[in-house]
């Protein structure tokens, strides 16, 4: 106890000697907008919502608990990053940008808010500096950018569906600085080399036994295939392939399965599925494979589609 009280007493005759204790505590302290960790995992903040993600990603003032928002048990949680102070604006003090992700795992999509403290120095939302917007489609990193002015962020053209995933994301470097009153890209490329767009999926299908069928697609193409989908026409189906499907929908048509895995060229996978009902009158069924939203697009449509026997 009395060695603390020691220490204590001569740190304190030591900062007096150097004169510290005379100077204003702004000139050693860090600036108020430069917001620690600590004040912001549980505190409410903005959250811009994620472009291409919709309801799933959680958007508007959310109070975090130890850095993370959880909508519900099924949803995305929002995860705080690592703050990095730099100079988002006009006047010299360094901001706060703060990554803030959405999703678990590897597939998780990042973007990077810019906040500051007001007057009564409660927490303030100065906007969002770069997410995924145009070509980008998540911040893997930032820093500070040179001389502390706006950030440089580590920005990639994909996000992986896993470990399995064999789509690899390009990366690049960009910096985003402040002007006037909206961030913009000072440095760094301003776009992506364009992806292979082509590809050429196939698609085969058998009836196993009973209400039990396969559906094997292959990538006939020259590069790894992105996400896939397969839609089997006029019935009610399900696949087992929890660890490969992404699960399916059934719409007014039939059933529609995604597969969030890249597939590699030459390489085929197996969908088992399990009918869950089919109309009377139905005796053969169509499937059809695609690239989710149309992209890249299928060089051979010949092969893109096969019937099968229901009965
Ligand atoms: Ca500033
Ligand atoms: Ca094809």
């Amino acid at each position: 106890m009395s060695r603390i009280r020691i220490a204590g007493a001569a740190a304190l005759a030591a900062a007096g000697a150097l004169g510290l204790l005379a100077q204003p505590a702004s000139a050693a302290a860090p600036e108020i907008s430069q917001i620690p960790r600590a004040d912001l995992v549980n505190a409410k903040l903005m959250i811009p919502p994620v472009l291409g993600w919709g309801q799933e990603c959680s958007s508007g003032k959310l109070t975090f608990t130890n850095g993370t928002f959880l909508a519900g048990p099924n949803a995305q949680p929002i995860e705080l990053g690592t703050p990095v102070y730099a100079n988002l604006d006009s006047d010299v003090r360094l901001e706060t940008a703060l990554p803030v992700s959405c999703g678990r795992g590897d597939k998780k999509v990042t973007q990077v808010i810019a906040l500051d403290r007001n007057a009564d120095k409660a927490i303030s939302y100065r906007g969002m500096v770069v997410g995924a917007q145009q070509d980008i489609a998540t911040v893997v990193s930032i820093a500070p950018g040179r001389d502390n002015q706006g950030i440089d962020a580590r920005v990639a053209d994909y996000v992986p569906a896993g470990p399995k995933d064999q789509v690899q994301p390009h990366q690049q470097t960009r910096t985003y600085v402040w002007n006037l009153n909206k961030i913009i890209q000072r440095g760094g490329p301003t776009a992506f080399a364009a992806r292979d767009e082509a590809t050429d999926l196939g698609v085969t299908a058998t009836r196993v036994a009973g209400k039990k069928f396969t559906v094997t697609v292959t990538n006939h193409g020259k590069t790894t295939a992105p996400h896939q989908m397969v839609f089997v026409y006029g019935m009610r189906a399900e696949a087992d392939n929890a660890d490969a499907m992404m699960g399916c929908d059934h719409p007014e048509l039939g059933t529609l399965c995604e597969h969030d895995l890249g597939l590699a060229a030459g390489a085929s996978i197996t969908f088992n599925f399990e009918v869950k009902s089919v109309p009377a009158t139905m005796k053969s069924a169509l499937v059809r494979v695609a690239s989710s939203a149309g992209r890249p697009i299928d060089t051979n449509i010949n092969d893109n589609e096969t019937t099968f026997a229901v009965k």
